[in-house]
């Protein structure tokens, strides 16, 4: 299928070269389109809410770059101190101011973390934070929920949402049995699934890790008490609880998750939005178990660009930007309006769905009901999604090309365009 009421020859002739040079022409599988059908769009350029494609069409975007574009893409005062921070170089490979101040602004933003650790992608942050848990507890296994997704370490390749749980592979072919033996897993939204984990498997229990609100096997909430059920199991297991924000850190709230739901966790990852869109991740925490990382302790751990002053100075701006006064009130406010009127069109128009938004983040699934945990989100119509998808992409409305992600605003993001992108929904929903 090739779009239809949109001009992409010329996206359709890069993909088709770019297949034969990059598996699935891609360099991360979403990207792809796979399970939406059609082809993908090739981006040209960015800028605020919008995106171009190759071929001149303007689309609103609510991908944002998958998560770290909350100020829209390309804001102009990151783009000021991005082009001054290039010109004195783009990597130091030994210590640098901006970490300090980024760290600073991390610490003070985010409930459990005392001290933390920069690396270059949220796969990274959740490979360490792993490493950390077992390093410090001296156990080996860890419990993670059924749809949620921590990048693509082998460990964390059991029952993973984002692009796996897109392309229905349940695990990944290299990853050997070794690696994922000590991973165990529990329905998300589960507490006495959980329970039983540690029941079953006394003393050996490094801790639980989780997206506090799952975005890779689309939006889901946390049912009241899940969050601080777990934080008490843990605490009574002495394991430890390790809340994955690299999604909702600074985007669900400026202190994310554990903010917004007043669960603290003894570590945490983040990525994404405190990287501006440029490569970054971190993992923190208590400094008692971060004090257990090398130099300070023998956890070893290291990378050559990690804190490397690009990614440092767009993500200092970009916190200080969220810093101002009404931003998540704004990203609030707009965001309800999109979440909400998608809902209302999707009843008017009589298609079965549900979802809903935290602040920026937002998610809807064709699927009656409610979804609590992986295997309702499984239940949604990926094919009906699929065309829904297309039909929005050829009206200018750019979503993440999968059932199992969750969907980002910015404050780019006008009322305007909301209005548009719900004109658009009741049309193609009406058509559906
Ligand atoms: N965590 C992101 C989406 N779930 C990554 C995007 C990708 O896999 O390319």
């Amino acid at each position: 299928m090739v779009n239809t009421s949109i001009k992409t020859t010329k996206s359709e002739e890069i993909f088709a070269a770019a297949q034969k040079l990059m598996p699935g022409g891609v360099s991360s599988p979403v990207r792809a389109f796979k399970s939406v059908g059609g082809q993908p769009i090739v981006f040209d350029r960015v800028k605020g809410a919008y995106v171009w494609d190759v071929d001149g069409n303007q689309y609103i975007d609510y991908v944002g770059t998958w998560g770290p574009a909350i100020c829209g893409h390309a804001h102009p005062d990151v783009i000021a101190a991005l082009k001054e921070a290039l010109e004195k170089g783009t990597s130091f490979g030994a210590p640098c101011a901006l970490e300090n101040v980024l760290a600073e602004m991390v610490i003070a933003a985010v409930p459990s973390i005392e001290m933390v650790r920069f690396v270059n992608s949220g796969t990274e942050a959740c490979m360490a934070v792993l490493r950390l848990m077992r390093a410090f507890t001296k156990r080996e296994k860890v419990i993670k929920f059924e749809g949620c997704y921590h990048g693509h370490a082998d460990m964390f390749l059991v029952k993973a949402g984002s692009g796996v749980a897109t392309l229905g592979l349940p695990d990944s072919p290299g990853v050997p049995k070794s690696a994922t033996s000590s991973t165990l897993t529990a329905p998300y939204n589960d507490l006495e699934a959980v329970k039983e984990l540690f029941e079953a498997n006394p003393g050996e229990i490094a801790g639980v890790i989780l997206e506090p609100v799952v975005g890779n096997a689309g939006f889901i909430t946390p049912d009241a008490g899940f969050l601080e059920g777990l934080r008490e199991l843990t605490q009574e297991h002495e394991a430890l609880l390790v809340f994955d924000e690299v999604m909702t850190g600074f985007r669900i709230a400026y202190g994310g998750a554990q903010e917004k739901f007043g669960v603290t966790p003894d570590l945490t990852t983040l990525g994404k939005i405190i990287g501006g869109g440029l490569p970054v991740g971190a993992y923190g925490g208590r400094s008692d178990i971060m004090s257990m990382v090398a130099p300070s302790g023998p956890m070893y751990q290291a990378g050559t660009l990690s804190g490397n002053p690009l990614a440092m100075t767009a993500g200092i701006e970009t916190l200080k930007l969220l810093q101002k006064p009404g931003t998540y009130e704004y990203l609030d406010k707009i965001t309800k309006q999109l979440a909400n009127g998608l809902l209302e069109i999707a009843k008017e128009t009589n298609h079965a769905a549900c979802g809903g938004q935290i602040s920026a983040m937002f998610g809807m699934f064709f699927a009656p009901g409610s979804v609590h945990n992986y295997e309702d989100a499984k239940r949604a119509d990926t094919k009906k999604f699929g065309l829904f998808h297309r039909g929005m992409l050829e009206r200018g409305i750019y979503l993440a090309p999968s059932q199992f992600e969750a969907g980002f605003t910015s404050f780019a993001h006008t009322e305007e365009d909301i209005q548009k992108t719900l004109a658009a929904a009741r049309d193609v929903m009406s058509n559906l």
